[in-house]
């Protein structure tokens, strides 16, 4: 390893082989003081997950229902517009949108709750569907994902978020998400946004039963992704769940684990800006100590959130604006909002 070399997967294994935790989060932090200098940031969102319902049936996924299930939910499109109307007065400047894949919605649904959404709170930026949904939107509506991603960018759709990629590996697919949108297509999914002018995230879900090269593997082809299309603006490493799913036998990540694989992210993936701790899955502990491990981003207020917590998490679902503040301030960092495309919202502080 070479200072200013770009790492390769000897390296990344090398790392994680490492028990210098020390050494590893000065180099990361290195990383990201040049990238990011003394800033963190934070946003001001509201999570909306429209429906649990969902065909793929994920084994690490707590979340999916089926239709007849008593616990399926699905909300109206009035019922969206209110919990994004609900959510303004506290400054939200995006709505993260994700939800299950519904057997019955088409695709037309998907357009009109970007142009109610857009219509209804003009100014907030919409991050919403996985590629893994717009993979799906494509096959309902025998369309290519390009026009899929067209026709929502024309409704109001300003973003995708990371998920749905979890670890780009054959090996994992076939035994724990057989119905998921192969790696390929989720990284085309991703490239064709960047290519429309949008830009999107890109996370790895890890913890389960993946193993350390197929982590490093999935940073390397995030990497080149990257290189291909430009558009990712922050890497999200997801600290995986077992509670309630098919892998519930499995114990879940360690403080150790995740503050190490924030940290190889921020050392492996040297050209997306941004490494995010989402404090729903690391919890608030880890990622207040995160931002000396190359994080510079916590994600935000979240408002409300299913995903994590039907697997288990035993963080609040919402932060106020001044506790992620004050979580970030005691660490001698600069807490910045920023809106989804990490441009500085209301000045920076401190
Ligand atoms: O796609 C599902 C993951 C993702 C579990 O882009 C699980 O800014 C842990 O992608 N344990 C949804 N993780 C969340 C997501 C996200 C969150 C915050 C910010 C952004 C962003 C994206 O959660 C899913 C899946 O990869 N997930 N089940 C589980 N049991």
């Amino acid at each position: 390893m070479r200072a200013g070399e770009r790492l390769s997967k000897e390296d990344g294994l090398a790392l994680y082989a490492s028990p210098d935790i020390v050494g590893i989060s000065q180099l990361a932090d290195h990383v990201r003081r040049e990238k990011n200098g003394d800033l963190v940031y934070f946003n001001v969102n509201r999570h909306i997950n429209p429906t649990n319902i969902c065909s793929n049936k994920c084994k690490f996924c707590a979340f999916w229902r089926d239709q007849t299930d008593e616990e399926a939910y699905e909300m109206t499109l009035d019922e969206m517009v209110k919990a994004a109307e609900d959510a303004a007065p506290s400054g939200i400047t995006e709505l993260h949108i994700v939800g299950g894949l519904h057997p019955d919605w088409p695709f037309s649904f998907y357009v009109e709750m970007m142009e109610r959404l857009k219509t209804a709170l003009p100014d907030v930026l919409i991050q919403a569907f996985t590629a893994v949904e717009i993979d799906y939107f494509a096959e309902i509506s025998e369309q290519s994902s390009r026009e899929v991603l067209e026709h929502l960018k024309a409704a109001g759709l300003d973003s995708l978020p990371g998920g749905g990629a979890e670890i780009f590996s054959d090996r994992l697919r076939r035994v724990a998400w057989e119905k998921k949108t192969p790696a390929a297509d989720w990284l085309r999914i991703h490239g064709e946004a960047h290519e429309l002018g949008m830009h999107t995230n890109c996370t790895m879900l890890y913890g389960h039963i993946e193993t350390l090269e197929e982590r490093v593997e999935h940073m390397i082809a995030l990497r080149e992704q990257q290189d291909a299309s430009g558009g990712f603006l922050a890497f999200i490493p997801l600290a995986f769940h077992p509670a309630n799913t098919e892998l519930s036998d499995l114990p879940g990540t360690t403080g150790y684990d995740d503050l190490k694989t924030l940290a190889i992210g921020r050392l492996m993936i040297d050209n997306i800006p941004h490494v995010k701790a989402f404090w729903i899955m690391v919890g608030l502990k880890i990622a207040q100590i995160s931002t000396a491990f190359g994080v510079d981003d916590l994600d935000g207020t979240v408002v409300e959130e299913r995903i994590t917590h039907a697997a288990g998490a035993t963080t609040p679902e919402a932060l106020s604006k001044e506790e992620l503040i004050s979580l970030i301030e005691e660490t001698g960092h600069r807490a910045v909002e920023r809106d989804t495309l990490y441009r500085v919202v209301g000045g920076e502080r401190g």
